[in-house]
């Protein structure tokens, strides 16, 4: 019975786990500090991969290292499980999403515990389930009370493929970040979630966050955030009762404007044109139909190829009232700024490209010659002995192309001309603040979020539309509205929620009068629902409320979050919001919802990521059967460092599995009694093993769990070589040293952890066992002795760290006594260092 036998001890602690549920979270009364430690939800779409394997593994070890620092952890897992992926696959197979969706999670549920992540399972959530997405329900309307939930009809990103709305966020790259199909536009009307309103908070709390989570990240989200600060100025339109105001990071630049480009998709271009011929009317019509085939990516390239039309429109510059061209161009964004823009072709790229196309002028008002003239001194002379100015390239962008975007003197530019950039924005802005033309401004890449969907399998928007087309929340009490049995309804994406053909469901009585009225048809996004999750957690099954304040006060925020780069923008960003909504509302006492993230890599295989049509998909319950699921999680902790890509190909889960055998045989070989002496023993196998106690802790919480896994491995020869040799099994050291391999491997390889200390004596959990401290008698570092030669003779001798540094030791060896005195003053010509034991010193005269 002495083989290591992954399975049958996978099958003998699963049960005692089932039974003892030593992961369950402590319950009020209890002591300890707490940490709050989540991995991020799966979607229940097929089996758990290899890619839920790492994360899973990684974030484990964090759990099982802080309940083994003596705190009482929550470790909650669900299921994020409405959603598309349901929803299609239910479509294609003829049955209902609820079906394909509970299998799934129950196949899941039994893939986890297999794996031993030490889950709470008695907090498990499913979003689908009523009794969550009752309160996605309740959230929406806190949130439509106090205006952040709104209703607008805007241009929005439309999957053809999906025939649903995206968000801004769910486009990546011009492209459905769920299937892949180009994202086209469709002006529809939507609802949204008024994140722009947190936008400055956005932003201004990342700062709080930088050096606790990955810098990559905290960059992404300012950049998507994007404020700029500028300022709104004013132009009076010839023909138009209403002034036009731009958006510009450069007022300073006013002077220099010479026409205005409005986006030929806005309200205004259609606006401005209905005053205009026929001739541009048709120019104009058949421009938008172009534009409107347009990806957003291509309109906001550069590079690209400048159109537009002229629109026969004036606006008049309220600095120097100028007359200025109106043009429409498709490079302006109808939904960034005000959606239309003073042109300063000198200064901007994109306005002098469109300029040089259309022959529109271009003026110069920032000299920038007059920084570079600064900046260069003067050194030469001519034989008149004047100085010779450097010759200066010419700097008229109509000429190189080039526009002049750097530093310099204000020029043509009236009362600004002599002041730099900052003055003059200063003055500018001041100036059309007193005239009242202008104001300064701050702008946003972010959009409002847009959460209505036309899709079945997610949370019904809680709104009820009356027959005059006023709307009326569902009554708190009323709620949830669930979803009605997807029987009869045609599930097929046809761009109108399938909900509005469930007669039944849909036709309600107004809440108000009882007069007929209509359920919204729409479904929440769902990341609606992973945006409040983890508040869940702490009482997922009470149904008066969605989370419990108080218990929110004590285990809120998460300490620590652990789970894939892909939501560094999307789900992260959203659950800010949501808090510092919830925080707003007086329901959390913090503002930000995750105080540390970690980002695994990825598996991959031969270099690339897995996927189907490369056919290098790595199945996890193979790799589970055949090497166990010890082998897996440990090959996981020790291929390199959490964030870096795992390549399938390079690792070893076969040696994994060897090593694992060979640390589960030292418990075999442990002959002594669990009450030994402790403190006695073998003292060199007790400095390896007071080490490892002393560095891995510092090395789990700085993620080092590969430097982790290599200790332990240096700790495991050790403690063979101490039992093969002298002193033997039944040394109270080899006991010590064991035991700590298996409160090491605990964090890695649960199961033959739990087998070792089974072995060695313990009642089991070891999982539950406390850490044990270094003794720091055992730590201080041993000496060795150095000697010092002198023209092939030992003059002196030091005691030194065996760790020393050659260019120390060297230092310290020519200062000795007795090298000082046997060079006696003459040239030292070589020194050959062998730290630490030799430094040999050679003289010459
Ligand atoms: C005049 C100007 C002169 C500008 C100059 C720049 C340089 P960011 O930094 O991205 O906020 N802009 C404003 N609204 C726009 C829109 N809807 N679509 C496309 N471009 C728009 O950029 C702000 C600058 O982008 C604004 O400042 C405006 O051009 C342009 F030497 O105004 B600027």
């Amino acid at each position: 019975h002495d083989d290591y036998d992954f399975a049958s001890m996978q099958e003998k602690w699963q049960a005692s786990w089932d039974e003892l549920k030593p992961f369950s979270t402590a319950t009020a009364d209890d002591t300890r500090p707490r940490k709050y430690v989540l991995d991020m939800f799966p979607y229940p779409s097929g089996d758990l991969h290899m890619g839920h394997a790492e994360a899973y593994a990684l974030g484990d070890v964090i759990a099982r290292y802080w309940r083994q620092q003596g705190f009482n952890v929550l470790h909650p897992i669900g299921w994020d499980s409405f959603g598309l992926p349901a929803e299609n696959a239910a479509i294609k197979r003829g049955i209902d999403p609820r079906a394909w969706t509970y299998e799934n999670i129950e196949q899941q549920k039994r893939s986890m515990k297999l794996y031993a992540a030490s889950f709470d399972w008695d907090r498990v959530l499913h979003t689908s389930d009523p009794e969550y997405y009752k309160w996605n329900q309740w959230l929406f309307l806190k949130m439509y009370e106090k205006g952040l939930a709104y209703r607008k009809a805007s241009w929005v990103n439309w999957c053809p493929n999906d025939q649903t709305v995206l968000a801004n966020e769910q486009v990546v790259d011009g492209v459905c970040e769920r299937c892949g199909a180009t994202a086209e536009k469709k002006k529809l009307t939507q609802w949204y979630f008024k994140i722009t309103d947190y936008a400055d908070r956005l932003l201004d709390d990342l700062n709080q966050l930088e050096g606790s989570w990955p810098s990559k990240v905290i960059a992404m989200q300012r950049n998507w955030i994007g404020r700029s600060i500028g300022a709104e100025v004013d132009f009076e339109v010839e023909g138009r009762e209403e002034k036009v105001a731009v958006f510009t990071t450069r007022p300073d630049t006013l002077y220099g404007a010479t026409f205005m480009v409005v986006a030929p998709d806005s309200d205004l271009a259609a606006e401005l044109v209905a005053g205009s011929s026929d001739a541009v009317k048709q120019e104009f019509a058949s421009y938008l139909t172009a534009v409107q085939k347009t990806s957003e990516i291509d309109r906001q390239d550069a590079a690209r190829e400048k159109t537009g039309v002229f629109l026969d429109r004036f606006a008049v510059n309220p600095v120097n009232g100028e007359r200025l061209p109106i043009w429409a161009a498709d490079y302006v964004l109808s939904d960034y700024g005000t959606g239309a823009i003073m042109a300063v072709p000198a200064h901007d790229q994109r306005d002098l490209d469109f300029a040089l196309k259309f022959g529109l002028p271009v003026r110069v008002v920032v000299d920038t010659n007059a920084a570079v003239t600064g900046a260069i001194p003067v050194i030469e002379t001519d034989e008149n002995g004047d100085p010779v100015l450097p010759e200066l390239p010419s700097l008229d962008p109509a000429v190189t192309g080039e526009a002049l975007g750097g530093e310099g003197r204000m020029m043509n530019s009236g009362p600004l001309d002599g002041l730099s950039k900052a003055n003059a924005i200063k003055r500018v802005t001041a100036q059309l603040e007193e005239a009242g033309t202008g104001r300064s401004a701050r702008n946003y890449r972010l959009r409002d979020w847009l959460i209505s969907r036309q899709r079945y399998w997610g949370t019904p928007i809680p709104i009820i539309h009356a027959e005059d087309g006023s709307m009326v929340p569902v009554p708190e009490d009323q709620l949830p509205v669930t979803l009605p049995p997807s029987e009869g309804l045609d599930l097929k994406p046809k761009g109108s929620s399938p909900l509005g053909a469930a007669e039944d469901w849909v036709n309600v009585p107004n809440p108000v009068d009882g007069s007929p009225a209509r359920r919204d048809p729409d479904t929440m996004d769902t990341f609606v629902d992973s945006s409040w999750y983890f508040l869940r957690f702490l009482n997922p099954h009470d149904d008066t409320q969605a989370f419990d304040p108080k218990e929110a006060e004590k285990w809120a925020p998460v300490d620590q979050y652990v789970g894939g780069v892909t939501h560094a923008i999307l789900h992260l960003l959203y659950a800010r919001f949501i808090t510092k909504v919830l925080y707003d509302l007086g329901y959390v006492s913090f503002t930000e919802p995750f105080s540390a993230l970690l980002n695994q890599g990825m598996v991959l295989m031969d270099g690339s990521a897995m996927s189907k049509s490369k056919g290098n998909i790595v199945q996890l319950s193979e790799q589970l059967a055949l090497h166990g699921v010890d082998a897996v999680r440990l090959t996981m902790a020790f291929a390199g460092p959490p964030e870096d890509d795992i390549d399938w190909a390079d690792v070893s889960p076969h040696a994994s599995a060897k090593f694992l055998a060979r640390a589960w045989r030292l418990a075999s070989d442990v002959t002594s009694a669990p009450d030994v002496l402790w403190k006695t023993g073998d003292v060199g196998l007790r400095r390896v093993t007071h080490r490892f106690l002393a560095d891995a802790p510092k090395l789990i919480e700085s993620f080092k769990f590969n430097v982790v896994v290599a200790r332990l491995m240096e700790l495991v020869n050790a403690t063979r070589k101490a039992i093969d040799g002298a002193p033997g099994g039944s040394d109270a050291a080899v006991r010590e040293a064991t035991e700590t391999v298996a409160l090491g491997l605990s964090l890695f390889a649960p199961y033959t952890a739990e087998d070792m200390w089974e072995r060695l004596g313990h009642p089991a959990p070891v999982a539950l066992a406390g850490w044990r401290k270094a003794d720091p008698v055992l730590l201080v570092e041993q000496s060795v002795t150095a000697v010092v030669q002198v023209d092939g003779k030992v003059r002196d001798k030091l005691e030194v760290s065996p760790t020393i540094d050659p260019a120390e030791l060297e230092r310290l060896a020519l200062a000795t006594a007795g090298a000082i005195r046997s060079i006696a003053g003459r040239e030292v010509v070589n020194v050959i260092v062998r730290a630490p034991k030799i430094v040999s010193i050679s003289t010459r005269g």
